[in-house]
Order: structure tokens, then C-alpha cells, then sequence
């Protein structure tokens, strides 16, 4: 069975990712959750598991995979319901899971995932706009090209995954996305496994880090 290392649920929507994407696929795995070090880099805490010293990383057998991008084409190879079976979708799904993977770093750096509170941004800046602007372009077209409920269509795959962590920067922030995203950010709340996640969090010590 997998096992995956992850650090505080409140903070770390790196780790959200592959652990939503294993619990919505209903894919068995041990959670191993390491919290943050706090006031100092987690670094060499993280080392003792992870060859990056961060989170996420899998562990299968004698297989060390790190990086939720590789984490997800990992369990994806036995596992084809990771992405969606259609080609067209997929390529699309893999293409705005990567985008996320590397871009909107304003939004991550000002709106900081934090499940367990809520903030009132002072300015939401051009930059800021920018990233919430392309990430509800992105959805729109997922959800109205494909035609389901999820952003690649019928089922629940990694792009969703993927996106799981601004759903709860929207909601911590208050974000305004239009009327289409913001049906895709209340059913991604509603997710059994999302509402798991925050129950979770909520119990976390705090840290800064
Ligand atoms: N690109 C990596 C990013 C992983 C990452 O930055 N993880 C953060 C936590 S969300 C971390 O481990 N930070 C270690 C530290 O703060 O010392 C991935 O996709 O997994």
C-alpha cells in the first residue's frame, strides 16, 4: 500500500493534492503527517522521508516519488481513473494540472492556503486579478468544453485535485469567481474528503512558518 507524507492540513496545499486525489479515487493509502517546524524551515525534519526535505512524497515498496505532479503520474500508471480516459480531456486536464503546478504564484504567495480562518484581502492588486482571472477563464472552459460536473468532465481526476487548494483560498479570502467556478468550488467543499480534511485541520497547533 501507498504511503504518503504530508505536513499540516491547514497550511500545506501542496500535500492536499495527492491526498485528496487518493481519497476521492477511493485509492487505500497510509497518511503520514509530519507537522511543520514551527518559526524555522522544515527542511531537515523533512529529510528523514523525503529527499527534497518537503512534501508531498509517496512511498511504495523500495520507491521513493516526490513532487505532486510525479506523485499523480505515479499512481496514474496504475490507476488509469487519475486522469480522464478521453484523450481530448486528458491532454487538457494534464495541461492545467501543470499550469497550476507553475504558475499563479501571486495567488499563492498573498492568499496562503489556511482552511481554518477567514481573511479580508485590503487590495486584491492587478497581479493578484490576473492569476484569479486565468484560473476562472480555465475552469469555465473545463467545465462547459467537457460538460460534467468536475473540470474535465463526469468524474473527479487529478485536475480537480490539482485546483483543490483554491477552493479553500477562495473561501478564505473571499475571492469572486464567476458564477459557473464558483459551482465547482462549492461542490469541491462539499467533498467528503475535503470536509475531512478541514475537520483535521481545525485540530492542527498553529505554526508560522
Ligand atoms: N513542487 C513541490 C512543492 C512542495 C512544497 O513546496 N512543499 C512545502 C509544503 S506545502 C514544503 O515541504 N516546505 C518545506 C518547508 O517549508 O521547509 C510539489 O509539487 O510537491
Amino acid at each position: 500500500m501507498y504511503t504518503l507524507w504530508i505536513a499540516n492540513k491547514n497550511y500545506s496545499s501542496w500535500s492536499l493534492r495527492p491526498w485528496i486525489l487518493l481519497k476521492a479515487l477511493d485509492i487505500p493509502f497510509n497518511e503520514q503527517l509530519s507537522y511543520f517546524e514551527n518559526g524555522k524551515s522544515s527542511h531537515e525534519k523533512f529529510k528523514a522521508f523525503s529527499p527534497t526535505g518537503r512534501v508531498p512524497c509517496l512511498i511504495d515498496g523500495e520507491i521513493t516519488v516526490w513532487d505532486s505532479l510525479a506523485i499523480a503520474e505515479y499512481i496514474a500508471e496504475d490507476h488509469a481513473q487519475v486522469w480522464p480516459l478521453d484523450k481530448t480531456a486528458k491532454a487538457w486536464a494534464r495541461s492545467a494540472a501543470a499550469e497550476m503546478h507553475s504558475s499563479f504564484a501571486t495567488l499563492r504567495q498573498v492568499c496562503a492556503m489556511n482552511c481554518s480562518i477567514r481573511i479580508e484581502l485590503d487590495e486584491i492588486t492587478p497581479e493578484l486579478q490576473r492569476d484569479i482571472d486565468r484560473i476562472d477563464a480555465l475552469w469555465t472552459e473545463g467545465l462547459t468544453k467537457f460538460g460534467g460536473k468536475w473540470l474535465a468532465g463526469d468524474k473527479f481526476t487529478a485536475v480537480d485535485a490539482f485546483y483543490a487548494p483554491v477552493a479553500f483560498r477562495a473561501q478564505t479570502y473571499g475571492l469572486k469567481l464567476s458564477v459557473i467556478s464558483q459551482g465547482w468550488i462549492d461542490r469541491m467543499l462539499k467533498l467528503p474528503a475535503m470536509m475531512e480534511w478541514v475537520e483535521a485541520s481545525v485540530k492542527e497547533p498553529k505554526v508560522t512558518h
